[in-house]
């Protein structure tokens, strides 16, 4: 099977979606994140994401990307590695940080969240 892409449509174990639209051959990657969980009562909008990858041929890169979320003020950051089985199927294995915003540095030591996502390649629905 051939290598590991992060470029795609992508859905995790949450259901939160995430589209890598561009890549270039510094590791850079670049797209949109809808998470499908927030925690809060304001409306969740797609945001922003940036990261890089193993650069050079790689068939099961590891990786790293920040969404800014554009409705909160937080920011997780994720780290991955990029799987492919021998029928071609790619999972995306990541844990992540999430910072919250706290208003004090009292409330540092709650400031931050951690987890494990994977992800799979969301199949396209049809019409
Ligand atoms: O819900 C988060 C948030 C931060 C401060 C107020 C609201 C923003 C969205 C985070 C989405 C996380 C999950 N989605 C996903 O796909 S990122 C990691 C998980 N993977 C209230 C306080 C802190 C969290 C909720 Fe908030």
């Amino acid at each position: 099977p051939p290598q590991c892409s992060l470029l795609g449509l992508w859905q995790n174990d949450l259901g939160s979606e995430m589209n890598i639209s561009a890549g270039n051959n510094a590791g850079k990657f670049f797209g949109t994140y809808l998470t499908k969980v927030s925690a809060t009562h304001k409306p969740i909008a797609v945001s922003p994401l940036r990261g890089s990858q193993q650069m050079g041929n790689v068939k099961q890169p590891t990786f790293g990307f920040t969404v800014t979320w554009s409705f909160t003020d937080s920011t997780t950051v994720f780290v991955g590695q990029c799987f492919v089985d021998d029928k071609g199927k790619e999972t995306l294995q990541t844990m992540w940080l999430l910072r919250k915003k706290v208003d004090s540095i009292e409330d540092n030591w709650q400031a931050t969240l951690v987890g494990t996502n994977n992800f799979t390649r969301l199949q396209s629905r049809g019409v």
